[in-house]
């Protein structure tokens, strides 16, 4: 029988039914209810016949508490599931006025509340950071005219060209219909045999294979509009654009062999780092640009600007840069922000208009439509991340499943003569200052037919490649080897080396030698692809300065090492806004050389190097023979040097660096000797070492 002791009231505590401790109200506003304010006297116990029970029917607490509970997940997005989010501004510094009517870019100096949420495409919610794949950036302007939802992606292009195709694309990509995996990864057979079946996705996957899918953070990605766009100023002159986002901290990727490790060290990797950032007040910022064309420009080039699987060259017509983005606090509440938040490429104040593309055209059904499965009510523009901040909304569209607003007057039509709904009956419609479309003239036989000006699958895909440097290009074959290899049907694996021969002969040599497979013949190319100038634009490695701005350092210590020298480290990389973590084997710290101790931010074996991009290893010549012991110490070195870091060291750690195989090159520095060296190294990637440590396609 168990014992029953009666309730008593110690200062602010009560004594439970089990006799244990625990925290009462103080006031009645700090009083516990239930959704329906009745207020809550034991959240401890429910109601039973007994003190053993069986438990009531009656204990409306319970049920409610445990009801809510039930229903607290809501669908997932069928894709870009998985996103992390932040709050922020937008900042017009140059007036597009002579294109467009949009407040949002035409106000110098105004600043515009937005939220953006970056994404995986493949994986579900609880899926890893750091997948080989396309991310998502999406951003919410608040604007004075409308919300304005820019739906983009971190990578210019996109799969295929017409909407009817996005549900095969993702079935193919995502886990496996029969087995259900894999999670979050490209690497099988089904999304392979719809590519080699797709040569339209041959650009983009040059893309997806590149380093661009392995960023180092989200902040350190570039974003893209991906679709064309329209302009309309007050003339109603149109003209095309297309979106860019430019990271103010340079693009930067993760090695593969690293985003792998990374996914196990910390599947939160990018969430984390982005909250962390802005935590700490560190607020990533990017460019805003257009590209801006007449139609005459477009009809110029040599594909459809209507095609999203086809790029316009930086240099042949360049990005403007018109505004900036800051992301400066971090969401209060993960569910109500995060996962409420619902984009809507539809959402476009007046003076922006959509083009022909028949994917964007596809996007402007879909996204509204998935929003009603997934917050299940046509009022999901009521919840405060989605609804509209400075401007009003009202139109005569009431009711529906989880009204919020509580609407007064009779009139709920329009035309009305009637004047209870406010001034004049409510609302009216405004012709001039209203959104408006282009007056596209349209004429033409329904059919469904790709345009012959869609046909060129190989030439774009030839650009992106033969614009990379030999590394990128290198990491490019050798991820195509790594996916194909994950491949179990021969036939499969053969076709997409059959169409890498129309993008580049040495490529596709390249990925069959690395399969160990003979040449196929190429695959018929609908279109005979064409040479176009090199793009440098379209690399990361280059073309931003190196900088160890927003990037992370670990200094790995040991009992009895030379404080001097880790402080001396750790303000020469904070003073160029690196964060700066102390690694030891106990979470407690070590007792440095001066007697003193240092306090750890990382215990070693949940703290492996591949969470930073440069380390150094400062220890006594005691410290490193204990650490010699420790595989995770090896572990550290050893990784740091393979995924090309700087690696910084003190005299007496050279025995921990032999044993993890570290062979000496400018980017393993003595500190001791010259900590500018090793912060100049630390600034990028030693990509010289790779030859030294991998195999590469
Ligand atoms: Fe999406 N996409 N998409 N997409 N997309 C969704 O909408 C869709 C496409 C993109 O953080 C869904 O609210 C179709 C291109 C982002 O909440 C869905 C087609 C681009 C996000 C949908 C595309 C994107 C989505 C799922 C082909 C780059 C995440 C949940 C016609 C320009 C937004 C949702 C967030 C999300 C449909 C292709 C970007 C199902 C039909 C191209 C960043 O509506």
């Amino acid at each position: 029988m168990a014992k029953s002791t009666k309730r008593g009231k110690i200062a602010g505590k009560a004594i439970g039914n089990g006799g244990e401790i625990h925290q009462t109200a103080s006031t009645p506003e700090m009083r516990l209810t239930t959704n329906h304010g009745i207020p809550v006297s034991d959240n401890q116990n429910s109601l039973k016949a007994g003190p053993r029970g069986p438990s009531l029917l009656e204990d409306f607490v319970l049920r409610e508490k445990i009801q809510h509970f039930d229903h607290e997940r809501i669908p997932e997005r069928i894709v870009h599931a998985r996103g992390s989010a932040a709050h922020g501004y937008f900042e017009l510094t140059a007036s597009l006025a002579k294109y467009t009517t949009a407040k949002i870019l035409t106000e110098v100096g105004a600043r515009t509340e937005l939220f953006t949420r970056f994404s995986t495409v493949a994986g579900g919610s609880g899926s890893v950071d750091t997948p080989r794949d396309v991310r998502g950036f999406a951003v919410k302007f608040y604007t004075s005219e409308g919300n304005w939802d820019l739906v983009g992606n971190n990578i210019p292009v996109f799969f295929i060209q017409d909407a009817i195709k996005f549900p095969d694309l993702i079935h193919a990509v995502k886990m496996e219909a029969d087995r259900g995996y894999p999670q979050a990864a490209s690497a099988h057979d089904t999304f392979w045999d719809f590519i080699g079946l797709m040569p339209e996705s041959t650009h983009m996957i040059m893309w997806a294979m590149s380093d661009r899918t392995i960023p180092r953070s989200l902040r350190m990605m570039e974003g893209f509009g991906v679709n064309t766009f329209r302009l309309l100023n007050a003339a109603c002159e149109a003209t095309l654009v297309k979106f860019h986002w430019r990271p103010k901290l340079g693009t930067q990727s993760t090695c593969w062999d690293e985003a792998v490790k990374i996914a196990g060290a910390d599947p939160d990797y990018h969430r984390r780092d982005l909250y962390e950032a802005i935590y700490a007040g560190s607020f990533p910022e990017w460019e805003f640009g257009v590209q801006l064309l007449s139609q005459a420009q477009a009809d110029a080039l040599p594909f459809d600007i209507l095609d999203a699987t086809k790029l316009i060259p930086e240099e042949l017509h360049p990005i403007r840069v018109v505004g900036r983005m800051v992301l400066n606090r971090n969401p209060d509440n993960f569910f109500a922000e995060t996962e409420q938040v619902a984009f809507l490429p539809t959402n476009m104040p007046p003076g922006i208009d959509v083009s022909e593309d028949p994917l964007l055209q596809g996007r402007l059904f879909s996204y509204q439509d998935t929003q009603l499965s997934r917050l299940g009510t046509v009022n999901f523009h009521q919840l405060p991340i989605n609804r509209a901040k400075v401007c009003p909304i009202v139109n005569f569209q009431r009711d529906g499943h989880m009204q919020t607003q509580v609407f007064t007057g009779r009139a709920n039509y329009e035309p009305n003569s009637l004047t209870d709904a406010g001034e004049a009956g409510g609302p009216r419609e405004d012709p001039t200052g209203g959104f408006r479309s282009f007056a596209e003239p349209v004429i033409g036989e329904k059919m469904r037919i790709r345009p012959e000006s869609f046909a060129d699958h190989y030439s774009q895909a030839r650009l992106f490649f033969r614009s990379q440097t030999p590394i990128e290009q290198a990491h490019i074959a050798s991820a195509l080897v790594f996916e194909l290899s994950k491949v179990v049907l021969p036939h499969i694996r053969r076709r997409i080396v059959a169409n890498l021969r129309n993008v580049d002969e040495d490529l596709a040599a390249r990925v069959a030698d690395g399969l160990g497979a003979e040449l196929p013949d190429a695959t018929a190319a609908a279109k005979s692809p064409i040479d176009m100038d090199a793009s440098p634009a379209l690399r990361i490695v280059g073309k931003y300065d190196p900088s160890l701005d927003g990037r992370a350092l670990a200094i790995l210590v040991s009992n009895g090492a030379d404080g001097a020298l880790v402080a001396r480290v750790r303000k020469a990389a904070e003073d160029e806004g690196a964060s700066v973590k102390i690694v030891a084997a106990k979470i407690g710290g070590v007792t440095l050389k001066s007697g003193k101790t240092l306090a750890a931010d990382g215990q070693l074996a949940g703290t492996p190097s591949v969470l930073f991009d440069a380390v150094a290893v400062i220890v006594s010549a005691d410290g490193c023979v204990e650490l010699m012991g420790e595989s995770a110490a090896k572990d550290f070195v050893a990784n740091a040097f393979v995924h090309l870091k700087a690696i910084g060291y003190s005299p007496e750690a050279q025995a921990l660096l032999d044993a993890a195989g570290v062979v000496a090159d400018a980017a393993v520095v003595n500190v001791k000797s010259s900590v500018d060296d090793f912060i100049a190294q630390a600034r990028t990637r030693a990509f010289d070492r790779e030859a030294n440590v991998r195999l590469l396609a």
